[in-house]
């Protein structure tokens, strides 16, 4: 008799976007004349640049000829590709191993698998508000304990309070915890943690024997040169922390799907020799994942050459010239507005005591923009509404538009 894994009923709702979806086509339903505005997901929109588009030809034609056709691939990734990431980090002055480097599908598939390394009561720390796969994937393998309605919290897990008065970067926990989940720049709130923050955490990893599992999916919207864009910039980082990234925001690959993540030789806890660790992902990704698919590494290795990279950043600047748009526009009508400096989110404390579902329900039908209600991040997201900066530019424009002009405050 076969019987389900019951952490599944644990699940807090319905994944958050296709909740979004649902209410969106009801609306849709009954206003089938309204033009909506979808500044909800986080979507890339910008076609891809022609280097890229070059890369992924070469790619596809490779596979035309005996001579160049490939099937499987190196297991950990096209050794040329984890070598250019590698020599991408090298020149910001970050020392990583191509052998560290596991190129994959996607940061949010790397984000919910690397918890199946760790022990199965470890005790997991996110940030709150926090992109929902970290508690969700904790919660399926039976990490997160059961959810409690009253305070919208797993009882197994620790929040790391996000807020106004910590600039929504949190503070190290005062307990101790084992895996901590750290997203800079951040999703939800657009802050991004500078290296006094991010070596606080380092120094507690260490201590306690944790390791940081360091989301750098937006690393590249960061323009300003202070800040750091891989946690490794920090001393002693390679010891204690994991790093996740993706091709999706930084090269417009959501629907193409590249990812990497890099589990560092020198990682220990507890109980594991140095290796161990790394050697766990690589048997984890042997075994449940077959690789990228060829084609798109040819893409990846595309965006990381010297044209690539300077295309990529002009799509960058292009959605952070939206997030400025969004931003200026919610400020004219006297909206309190965090983010979009170094991020491509936008993170607006809803008018009055409205509730997070409250400010989506009205955004949507005063004005038909669609953003993502801050609740569905963590308990710390309520009274908070997400707007992504992604969109062509007269979508962004009409959306400001349509808000500043129809939102009833
Ligand atoms: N990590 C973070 C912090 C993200 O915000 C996202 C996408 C991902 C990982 C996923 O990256 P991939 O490399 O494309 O797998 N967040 C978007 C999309 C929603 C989703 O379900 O992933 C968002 O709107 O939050």
């Amino acid at each position: 008799m076969a019987t389900i894994n019951s952490n599944y009923r644990k699940l807090s709702a319905g994944y958050l976007f296709p909740e979004i979806g649902r209410r969106t086509r009801e609306f849709q339903k009954h206003n089938p004349d309204a033009r909506l505005m979808r500044l909800g997901i986080g979507n890339t929109t910008e076609p891809l640049t022609p280097t890229i588009i070059e890369g992924l030809y070469t790619g596809a034609k490779k596979l035309a000829d005996v001579k160049t056709y490939t099937g499987y691939g190196d297991e950990q990734g096209n050794t040329a590709l984890r070598e250019a990431l590698a020599a991408f980090y090298g020149a910001r002055g970050v020392s990583v191993s191509p052998d560290d480097i596991f190129v994959s599908d996607g940061a949010k598939p790397d984000s919910s698998n690397i918890q199946s390394i760790f022990g199965p009561s470890d005790i997991i720390a996110v940030q709150d508000p926090a992109y929902p796969v970290y508690v969700d994937s904790n919660v399926i393998a039976g990490r997160a304990g059961q959810y409690d309605q009253e305070q919208s919290k797993y009882t197994g897990l620790v929040y790391m309070d996000c807020s106004e008065e910590n600039g929504f970067f949190p503070d190290v926990p005062d307990q101790k915890v084992d895996v901590l989940y750290l997203c800079s720049p951040n999703n939800p709130t657009g802050a991004v943690a500078d290296r006094r923050q991010l070596k606080s955490f380092v120094d507690y990893a260490r201590r306690n024997k944790a390791v940081i599992i360091f989301d750098a999916s937006y690393s590249e919207y960061i323009s300003d040169p202070d800040l750091p864009r891989s946690i490794y910039e920090i001393e002693g980082a390679d010891e204690c922390s994991i790093e996740i990234n993706s091709f999706s925001k930084f090269a417009g690959f959501t629907g193409v799907r590249l990812g990497w993540s890099i589990v560092p030789g020198k990682l220990t806890v507890e109980d594991s020799k140095p290796g161990e660790l790394r050697n766990m992902w690589f048997r984890r990704q042997t075994t449940f994942f077959n690789g990228a698919s060829n084609i798109v590494q040819d893409g990846g290795l595309a965006v990381l050459s010297p044209a690539g990279l300077a295309e990529c950043q002009e799509v960058i600047s292009y959605y952070m010239e939206n997030a400025r748009i969004i931003r200026s526009g919610l400020q004219s009508i006297g909206l309190t507005v965090y983010g979009g400096d170094n991020a491509p989110y936008l993170w607006l404390k809803t008018p009055g005591s409205m509730t997070s579902w409250e400010f989506f329900d009205k955004l949507l039908q005063e004005t038909w923009v669609i953003g993502t209600p801050g609740s569905g991040f963590g308990p710390g997201g309520e009274g908070y509404f997400r707007l992504s900066a992604f969109g062509h530019r007269e979508d962004i424009e009409a959306a400001v538009s349509q808000i500043v002009t129809r939102l009833q405050l």
